[in-house]
């Protein structure tokens, strides 16, 4: 199965750049900034990685993005996630990035967009991936803030395909948002949004009715919502499922219980992706063949599953 997924071309539509920050970059830029890390070594870094839910993660995952500083370095962090897209065959990526992360300590936005565009821009060119960059607001944030981070992202309107909201979803509703997504919208971008990971299926709905979104980030929680399902076979709404992430981040208790394959059948527009490839286990092949060992996923199982991930790009 993994010489099959190898050879299939696949769309990667959920995965965040600093997500896939693997513990000896962190380690190598830390120490090339200067940076004292509360770890010994990679490998007692690798250990604590292991959560409970959402924000046990972001907790780290905010703190692991502290050792990117420079525009080299946000670089070579594109850089070695593009070399695995080639390794694994994804031909086209969407990725998100977060700036309020960088900006909120000080790193010049231009900075943070410099080195991921240069390597994104190189990705093409040297490796022949194509590329959608997504700009993602920090849902635990003010909505002035995600209005100041649009504002702070105008000068390089044609650097994104789309906004998006991430980071802690509990508590902070797509509603939070509307204002700020209405006006990246009459920018011209196209939206997408974080729902129903750990939220209820209530934040599908916001995310489809008010921020317009394209595609649901998640959405794995709208198996819950009978009416939502039919809406999102009617409409063929794509959802960007992340299935390590999901039992990493005890969303689902075990890969067993997942139900992409179940929603896949039902004629739900699913998709795999990897989230945070560097914290959850594993690229988009590995969350296939979780997906294969726990659930009987099969060829052609997968080859629907990386026609619908091309169908749902936002470029083509
Ligand atoms: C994230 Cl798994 C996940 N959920 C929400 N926000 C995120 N940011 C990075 N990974
Ligand atoms: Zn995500």
């Amino acid at each position: 199965m993994y010489d099959y997924l190898a050879t299939l071309p696949k769309a990667e539509l959920h995965m965040h750049l600093e997500g896939s920050l693997e513990p000896e970059l962190l380690f190598a830029l830390a120490e090339r900034n200067g940076i004292a890390l509360p770890w010994d070594d990679v490998d007692s870094l690798r250990a604590a990685y292991a959560f409970n839910n959402l924000q046990e993660f972001l907790d780290l995952y905010y703190q692991g993005a502290g050792v990117l500083r420079s525009e080299q370095d946000f670089y070579d962090l594109t850089w070695a996630y593009l070399l695995k897209c080639k390794e694994q065959n994804v031909v086209h990526t969407e990725p998100f990035f977060d700036p309020q992360t960088h900006t909120e300590r000080g790193i010049p936005f231009e900075v943070v967009l410099g080195g991921i565009q240069q390597a994104l821009l190189d990705g093409e060119k040297r490796l022949g991936i194509s590329h959608g960059l997504i700009l993602s607001f920090l849902r635990h944030l003010s909505e002035e803030e995600a209005f100041d981070t649009l504002r702070q992202a105008m000068p390089f309107r044609d650097a994104f395909v789309a906004v998006g909201l991430d980071s802690s979803e509990l508590g902070h509703p797509p509603s939070k948002f509307q204002r700020v997504f209405d006006k990246a919208r009459s920018e011209g971008f196209l939206t997408v949004a974080h729902a129903g990971e750990e939220g209820p299926p209530e934040y599908i709905w916001q995310a489809l009715d008010l921020l317009k979104v394209q595609r649901i980030d998640h959405g794995v929680r709208a198996s819950e919502d009978e009416r939502l399902m039919q809406r999102l076979i009617d409409e063929q709404i794509p959802l960007t499922v992340c299935p390590l992430s999901n039992t990493k981040l005890c969303v689902f208790d075990d890969m067993s219980q997942h139900n992409i394959l179940a929603m896949l059948e039902r004629g739900v527009k699913v998709t795999v992706n990897s989230d945070d490839p560097a914290y959850f286990g594993g690229y988009i092949n590995e969350n296939f063949m979780a997906l294969h060992e726990s659930l009987g996923m099969t060829e052609q199982q997968a080859r629907r599953l990386a026609q619908n991930s091309l169908d749902a790009r936002l470029l083509r």
